[in-house]
């Protein structure tokens, strides 16, 4: 018999089509992989979901069945299979070849396999795919199995198999989309191909000998005997998988090969693994590449005098976690490709993570997001999908759930970022604590999912990871699910109710979710929103506020620290330097109890729309304060001050692989410049490790904490300490100087204080939306410089450059205008 393999993607001449209501009534030009609404988008029939309050008009989207459809030539080329490849359909589909139903799909997160060869006819055919709405498939569940609690603003998602976020989020839209959303193709083969490949990786941490077991699974067309052989790093092995079997593993071990490595830990060292299967002639059929990492990794939950501590291990390293939590980067996820994925990964890395948790309420990353990741070195915690609701167990559920989670495990399994599996996003904190109970009435909330279905199938194909029931989750159905000193914590006490110094309250263990809001960059906020003036209240600012009451909690966390803004520029600088204010004392308070604390995982990298969030990175991939305040509060070297036991520390946090010695001095200042006290010791951090010093009292006691500040240095690293909040601190009418200097890609513009300037930053994307600059929240005592780097093509003013409302401290008060 004739071996063949080939595929030919299906991804031209699609339209697509309203099989119901009356707003779109003739064919449109489609795009595959898309979705439903940026078709509408591109053929001009929407106005642009993200602009204004346009979201409200175009609900209709999500209550529409839809067809998209296109015609494809076929010439019979004698294989003995053709199957139609589907890696992802969004979400309720029917799926017809040359009008004859060859499936019926209900999950986003699977892919699908239909044999078509039967049904294909040389020259003209077409391939439809029927999508019913969501809304309706998940609301008719919805009746038949009950309802159940929910904590998101959103309404029905956990009644789909869809992407959660998509029926909105405290942070995104409404967008319901329909469409075929990942690649989709014709593959025709014959004899057999390989239906799964299964690598597994142990290192054994004492020899450093690898291991590399790769299971494998064929679907026949006959039943003739097979060879399967694996490559990597130049050692083969093989096997035959004989007439009417379908699996074999393979096992080789590799000596001496350079192993994977977190970033900031080493190298990140990827060796192809080649898999391919063969007649037993040597005929190849089918092959399969990937590269591949050596590491091992381990999550050490062993009791201790503190409680349950929650650490990453990975090849025997503690790894303290310094994180992002990731959404879908687009509410409509198809627009994501590698480059925004290649951007939004580099931010991370240059933010100084070296962690990103995929959260539930989005996908099961793609292949470049991992591809990307372990180029880089991130580690990624990949949640399943199922966020802040109870949902249900019945069927089609459990089946679809068991499903996905098999597909995905097996997909994702080749990644050496990949280092753990989480149950769910806080849906045991919601069932224990949000009065699920009574609501539920005894019908199933997820429970079997998240302590039983899913980390058996994690242990039984990908027994390498660790699997953890859920973001957060204490370790025992005896403690509160959210319990700090057992597993992961959320701390959202803070944002939601208390002020941001209450971090300090506690040490979690990990700390998984923290965060807190503030608006995306001006020059976003005016591509989006056609508000005249812009105000914190006005139409297209309070649409794209999705948190429930978020405005209020903006301006509550704003009133304990900071002065009252005077108008919308100022309460943009405010609010955007009080979300990096608050972060970065979680962050550091954190860090300051390592090894205790082992992880902080801050709420949330990105976004998926223009949004008031709590991201460090805006829809527009704009950086805001929080960014580069997370730079420094990330960095392996990691001075702060800290209170301790009703007095002051200075806490040297070392992440780095090698010790970190010097003289720390800290100063107490006047805001003139002066120093009023001064207190040096030689300390040495070692590699991973911090050092706490406490303050002498005669340098930590200010004379007048209205106008004094401590500094600390050791080397180059520096931190800060204001006796008082901004808002009762009568600083000087801000005084400096500047200079600006063309150079290549941009501008240099050097500012040299007169008087104190804290929190000096620069927004050059109010002159040129496509301007940034390389460091912002600089504080100067009198006489010190910052020179900043502003980049940008365009010509920008000097001077507009160097006043307000581009140039801000926060003793910058702008004359009153009227704030609603
Ligand atoms: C947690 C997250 C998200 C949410 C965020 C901010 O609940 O898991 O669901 O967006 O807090 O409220």
């Amino acid at each position: 018999m004739c071996a063949l393999r080939s595929t030919r993607a299906l991804h031209e001449s699609w339209s697509v089509r309203a099989l119901t209501g009356t707003q779109v009534t003739a064919p449109v030009p489609a795009t595959v992989p898309g979705c439903v609404h940026t078709d509408l988008l591109a053929a001009g029939l929407i106005p642009d979901p993200y602009q204004d309050d346009n979201e409200h008009a175009l609900h209709w989207i999500g209550r529409t069945d839809w067809a998209y459809e296109t015609r494809f030539d076929w010439s019979d080329e004698g294989a003995p299979r053709v199957d139609l490849s589907c890696a992802g359909l969004d979400t309720v589909a029917t799926v017809l070849v040359n009008g004859v139903v060859v499936g019926r799909t209900e999950n986003m997160h699977r892919s699908y396999r239909f044999d078509v060869g039967a049904l294909l006819t040389a020259g003209a055919n077409t391939l439809r795919v029927e999508f019913a709405s969501a809304y309706g498939y998940a609301e008719a569940m919805r009746a038949r199995l009950g309802d159940r609690p929910h904590a998101s603003v959103a309404d029905s998602y956990h009644f789909i198999r869809k992407m959660a976020c998509n029926f909105g989020w405290d942070w995104g839209p409404t967008v319901v989309t329909a469409g075929i959303w990942r690649p989709i193709a014709l593959e025709s083969w014959s004899v057999a191909r390989l239906a799964e490949v299964r690598p597994r990786v142990t290192v054994d941490d004492g020899t450093g000998r690898v291991r590399v077991e790769v299971e494998v699974e064929v679907e026949r067309h006959g039943d003739a005997p097979l060879t399967v052989t694996a490559s990597v790093c130049g050692v083969t092995a093989s096997a035959v998988i004989p007439a009417g079997e379908r699996r074999a593993t393979l096992e080789s071990t590799v000596a001496d090969a350079p192993l994977w490595w977190p970033r900031g830990y080493g190298e990140q060292h990827l060796h192809p693994l080649t898999v391919t299967l063969a007649t037993s002639d040597g005929e190849t059929l089918d092959s399969w590449r990937r590269r591949i990492g050596f590491r091992s990794v381990r999550l050490d939950t062993t009791p201790d005098t503190y409680g349950t501590p929650h650490t990453l291990y990975v090849n025997e390293v503690p790894v303290f976690v310094r994180g992002f939590n990731w959404i879908p980067d687009d509410a409509f996820v198809t627009r994501v490709d590698r480059d925004r994925y290649a951007r939004r990964l580099a931010q991370a890395c240059e933010a100084n993570a070296n962690y990103l948790r995929v959260w539930g309420g989005g996908i099961y990353e793609s292949g470049d997001f991992y591809d990307l990741a372990d180029e880089l070195g991130l580690l990624v915690g990949q949640d399943f999908l199922f966020a802040c609701a109870a949902y249900p167990e019945e069927e089609p559920f459990a089946a679809e759930v068991a499903a996905e989670a098999r597909e995905n495990v097996v997909r994702l399994a080749s990644h050496p970022s990949l280092v753990g599996w989480t149950g769910n996003n806080e849906n045991i904190w919601g069932y224990h604590d949000w009065g699920w109970q009574p609501q539920l009435e005894g019908r199933s909330w997820g429970a079997e999912y998240y302590f039983a279905l899913l980390p058996a199938i994690v242990a039984e194909l990908d027994p390498t990871r660790p699997y953890w029931p859920g973001s957060p989750w204490s370790g025992s159905h005896d403690r509160h699910p959210n319990d700090p000193a057992h597993g992961t914590t959320h701390e959202w006490a803070v944002w939601n109710r208390i002020d941001y110094a209450h971090y300090r309250d506690y040490v979690p263990r990990f700390a998984s979710e923290f965060g807190f809001q503030a608006p995306p960059a001006y020059a976003t906020l005016r591509r989006w929103l056609a508000d005249e003036p812009l105000a914190p209240d006005s139409p297209g600012m309070r649409h794209h506020q999705k948190a429930p009451d978020g405005d209020a909690k903006l301006r509550r966390g704003l009133e304990a620290h900071l002065p009252a803004p005077r108008d919308f520029d100022d309460w943009h600088y405010l609010t955007q330097l009080n979300q990096a204010r608050a972060v970065t004392v979680a962050v550091e308070h954190y860090r300051s109890h390592r090894p205790v604390c082992m992880g902080a995982i801050v709420w949330q990298l990105n976004d998926d729309w223009p949004a008031t969030s709590w991201a460090a990175v805006d829809s527009e991939e704009r950086r805001k304060p929080l960014w580069y305040a997370l730079r420094r509060a990330f960095a392996d070297r990691l001075l702060t001050v800290q209170p301790r036991d009703g007095r002051l520390a200075v806490v040297a946090v070392n992440e780095a692989p090698t010790a970190w010695s010097g003289e720390l001095r800290v100063v107490r200042h006047g805001f003139d410049g002066a120093r009023h006290a001064t207190h040096a010791v030689d300390v040495t951090v070692a590699a991973r490790s911090a050092v706490t010093v406490l303050v002498p009292e005669a340098v930590a006691m200010p004379g007048d904490r209205d106008a004094e500040l401590l500094r600390a240095s050791l080397g180059d690293v520096h931190a800060s300490w204001f006796f008082r909040e901004d808002k009762d601190i009568r600083y000087p009418e801000p005084e400096f100087t500047t200079r600006v200097a063309p150079v290549a890609g941009g501008y240099t513009v050097t500012v040299t204080a007169q008087t104190i300037l804290r929190d000096l930053t620069l927004f050059p994307d109010r002159l040129d939306p496509a301007a940034y600059v390389d460091d912002a929240l600089v504080t100067l005592l009198p006489g010190e410089s910052v020179t900043l780097t502003v980049y940008s093509d365009q010509s920008l003013p000097a001077a507009a450059l160097t006043s307000h409302p581009v140039l801000r401290c926060v003793a910058d008060r702008p004359a009153i205008t009227t704030l609603p």
